[in-house]
């Protein structure tokens, strides 16, 4: 049971699938999408963790099978398993590397119109490490995805190389901070520096903070009282198996 097999046998074999972990605005715990994670279930080796996955694809040529798959299995679980998105709810995808090139934009529009999802749905999360490998040929996909009315996520912010001062060229509409920053926020104060400079810095530029990682009420109290806008973690809830997200669309709001 190869990964190739298993994305190009499409998307009903439940070895792999997508859960939905959902995020919130922090002002008020209105919900306002959610994330799909992938998850691979191998018969002989058990959870195969999703970045030993996205390894697998990348060195086998199948980064681009996997995006794919990716579109597929939104439209499928939308569809089949009824997952239903309600207006305004964005859907959150992460982006392997090597989709991340020049024909990036055109690649999304064909999956938009294959699958039914509007531009305006879909968040597209990419790590800044591969911004920074081509910074003026990713300004510039990053400047046509935005122009499609798609929106673009840094994630896993504050991790990576890049410098605060590149955020001011690199135009997204969100950026995430990485959970390790999160984590313990209410005993860090070294973290609450870094945090308050980073959504100072977001907000000056008009960038939306997302805080990661957030598993209890004191990190949640701070990463608001620090003015992030949007919180995603165990707190609220874990990533999601499709039947269980439609309900979650009614307790959030
Ligand atoms: O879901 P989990 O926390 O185990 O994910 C671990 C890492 O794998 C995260 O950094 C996440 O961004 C990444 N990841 C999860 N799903 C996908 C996916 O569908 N595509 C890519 N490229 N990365 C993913
Ligand atoms: O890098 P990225 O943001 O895509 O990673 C998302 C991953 O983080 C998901 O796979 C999810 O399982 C994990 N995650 C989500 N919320 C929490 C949390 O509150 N605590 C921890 N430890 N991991 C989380
Ligand atoms: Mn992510
Ligand atoms: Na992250």
């Amino acid at each position: 049971q190869s990964l190739r097999r298993l994305l190009e046998g499409g998307v009903v074999d439940g070895a792999l699938r997508l859960v939905y972990q959902p995020v919130y605005r922090l002002s008020d715990q209105t919900m306002l999408g959610a994330e799909a994670l992938i998850r691979w279930a191998h018969p002989h080796y058990g959870n195969i963790p999703p970045p030993e996955l996205i390894e697998v694809a990348e060195n086998n040529g199948l980064g681009r099978a996997l995006g794919e798959w990716l579109f597929s299995r939104l439209q499928f679980d939308r569809d089949v398993n009824r997952v239903t998105w309600p207006d305004g709810m964005t859907v959150a995808l992460n982006l392997s590397p090597s989709l991340f090139h020049a024909g990036l934009p055109d690649w999304v529009a064909g999956q938009l119109q294959r699958t039914g999802f509007r531009a305006e749905q879909l968040v597209l999360e990419i790590t800044e490490n591969i911004t920074m490998v081509d910074f003026q040929r990713s300004k510039q996909i990053l400047e046509d995805l935005r122009q499609m009315g798609i929106k673009v996520a840094l994630d896993d912010f504050g991790t990576g190389y890049s410098s605060l001062s590149y955020l001011r060229e690199l135009k997204v509409d969100k950026l995430k901070i990485d959970r390790s920053f999160i984590h313990n926020l209410h005993e860090d104060q070294n973290q609450r520096m870094f945090v308050m400079s980073i959504v100072q810095l977001a907000h000056h530029l008009q960038v939306q903070v997302v805080a990661e990682g957030i598993e209890c009420r004191p990190e949640e109290l701070l990463a608001t009282e620090l003015g992030c806008d949007e919180g995603q973690g165990y707190l609220y809830a874990r990533p999601l198996e499709a039947s269980h997200l439609p309900g979650m669309w009614l307790v959030g709001n």
